[in-house]
């Protein structure tokens, strides 16, 4: 079983910040403002551990993966290889940097993979997520003349496990309130351009998320917001989760809890966009703000990847790899 588990990717060092941008503008590079001003947001959080939490989600998923199959079902003939610790083999790549997914397409290829599942540390699908990630993944496949089978995992924003994941972490601020009947729950993801966003698609799953684990934990009062919109001029989906704060407070609420159900892991948009900006914006309006521990690579996020993976995998037609 091979899988190929996806993530945004983040810059290790200072100086891989403007060519990690130009890759994110698709090969524009960024103004020297623009530059500086992402520069500073990177300074601001001391790093992003986008690159860390997600090897960790690989090296776990395989772990739970070869866990859960029989060791060896046929008999090895040959060196499996330097890449082969198991019948499970999860690779890792990602969109904006090394490694990149073309870079883990052509180690699989390489390694002689036949048929391989994708999963993406994405839970809602959306033309400027998923879309891009299943296109990275098809234009390598393309280039190396089609070496193996792919099936991709295309969203789970309503799977059981993940919903009861967030609810338990959102009980955990449930407990930190002063007055949990009073307090106001948002549940973000990033923002997209509204273009890419005109048939709801995207919208309605973030908003079934959020449904679901305010149904679970029987939340009063709860909603959603966008974050992280994109520094370009068009115009993108809202109201941004500041804007939503505003409203919370003039509507008399004291404390908010948000919790960011597009973002499985701690990274730039979680640390700055939340943990400095909307905690900024709530100091300023005297409101107290709980932000929710992220799913990162935990025991229960895995087998929900787990469980997806198994079932994408079944679609195969189950010959072995
Ligand atoms: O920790 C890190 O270093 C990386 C954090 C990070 C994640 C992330 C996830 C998503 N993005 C999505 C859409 C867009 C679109 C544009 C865009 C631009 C940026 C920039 C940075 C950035 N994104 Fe991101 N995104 C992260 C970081 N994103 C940095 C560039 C500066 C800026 O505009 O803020 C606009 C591209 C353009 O200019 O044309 C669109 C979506 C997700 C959630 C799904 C996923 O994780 O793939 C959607 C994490």
């Amino acid at each position: 079983m091979n899988v190929l588990l996806m993530a945004y990717g983040t810059p290790y060092r200072r100086e891989e910040i403007e060519p990690y941008y130009t890759d994110i503008r698709r090969g524009r590079p960024p103004s020297p403002e623009l530059l500086a001003e992402l520069e500073e947001r990177y300074h601001l959080i001391g790093r992003s551990p986008l690159s860390e939490i997600t090897y960790a989600q690989a090296i776990r998923l395989e772990a739970a993966l070869n866990a859960s199959l029989p060791l060896y079902p046929t008999p090895l003939t040959a060196s499996p290889g330097p890449r082969v610790r198991g019948p499970a083999r999860v690779y890792h790549g990602t969109k904006h940097w090394h490694p990149f997914i073309a870079e883990a397409v052509r180690a699989m290829a390489e390694d002689g993979v036949k048929q391989a599942v994708g999963i993406v540390a994405a839970p809602h699908f959306s033309a400027r997520s998923i879309a891009e990630y299943r296109q990275k993944v098809e234009e390598t496949l393309e280039e190396l003349g089609h070496p193996l089978a792919f099936r991709l995992v295309e969203e789970y924003y309503d799977h059981p496990g993940y919903i009861q994941a967030l609810a338990n972490r959102v009980l955990e601020q449930l407990w930190r309130l002063r007055e949990p009947g009073q307090a106001l729950f948002l549940f973000t993801a990033h923002s997209i351009p509204e273009k890419a966003a005109q048939d709801g698609r995207y919208q309605t799953q973030v908003r079934t998320t959020a449904e679901l684990v305010a149904r679970e934990l029987g939340l009063a009062h709860w909603d959603t917001a966008w974050q992280s919109a994109g520094r370009t001029p068009e115009p993108w989906i809202g109201p941004d989760v500041n804007e939503r704060l505003e409203e919370a407070s003039q509507a008399g609420f004291a404390e908010v809890v948000v919790t960011a159900v597009g973002f499985p892991s701690d990274h730039l948009e979680v640390f700055y966009d939340l943990d400095y900006e909307a905690q900024n914006t709530a100091a300023r309006l005297g409101l107290r703000l709980l932000r929710t521990r992220s799913l990162n690579a935990d025991p229960d996020y895995i087998e929900v990847l787990r469980d997806l993976v198994l079932r994408e995998w079944a679609g195969f037609a189950q010959k072995g790899d």
